[in-house]
């Protein structure tokens, strides 16, 4: 799979976003249902630390793999590798892009969030294989969320001359705000709480599936 196709249904998250089912049983629904790519991304003061969290990720792990759902590792490295992910994904302040890539090799995809056109380009030049682009929409889920930038941002980095860059939208996702997101020209939202928190996690992936196979 390449990466602008992985990028349509990207369901982002960790054991702290998961409220009405446990992660595993969240990810496989989400599996069900149809989503694309998968983020272990571990975060907050409830966070699982050390083998609690490795043990978590190889679980997860796991399943996309039996799944062939490519998994990816949010901010870092070491566990990316160690769990054999498909690629890493960085923030900003996350780590150096260039020590990223030399750690990872040529064969994982690295990921990184940008905020800006300007930070678009640079991310590009620093050998992204793709771009987050967000906060799409106000967002509760990311404590130190920027601004939100909305999908006109997504419009102004096409028109950057990165007409064919992959791209995915973050940030406040909804399945009403999704098809605004795909028509700015992302090739696919990535989302937290809209489908882990979900009361059938199955279902609202199927239903963002369904935007974004039927309307684009
Ligand atoms: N990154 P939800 S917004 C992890 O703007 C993350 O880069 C963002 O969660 C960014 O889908 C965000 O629940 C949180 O709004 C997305």
């Amino acid at each position: 799979m390449n990466v602008s196709e992985a990028l349509k249904l990207y369901l982002v998250m960790g054991s702290t976003n998961c409220h009405v089912f446990d992660p595993e049983k969240t990810l496989a629904e989400a599996i069900e249902g149809g989503i694309t790519l998968f983020q272990f991304r571990e975060k907050g003061i409830e966070a699982l630390k050390e083998n609690d969290c490795l043990y978590l990720g190889q679980k997860l792990r796991q399943l996309c793999e039996k799944n062939k759902i490519p998994f990816i590792v949010n901010d870092d490295i070491e566990l990316a590798l160690e769990l054999q992910a498909d690629g890493v994904h960085i923030g900003q302040e996350d780590g150096d892009p260039f020590r990223t890539r030399k750690r990872i090799g040529e064969n994982m995809w690295m990921g990184i969030s940008t905020h800006s056109v300007e930070e678009a380009q640079q991310a590009v030049k620093d050998g992204a294989d793709y771009i987050g682009v967000g906060p799409m929409f106000p967002t509760k889920t990311k404590e130190d969320a920027h601004q939100v930038v909305g999908p006109d941002l997504i419009k102004s980095i096409r028109r950057s001359g990165l007409e064919q860059f992959p791209i995915v939208g973050i940030g406040g996702i909804t399945l009403d705000r999704a098809k605004i997101v795909y028509e700015a020209g992302a090739n696919g939202v990535a989302v937290i709480s809209a489908i882990s928190g979900a009361e059938s996690p199955k279902h609202a992936a199927a239903e963002f599936f369904s935007i974004n196979s039927t309307q684009i």
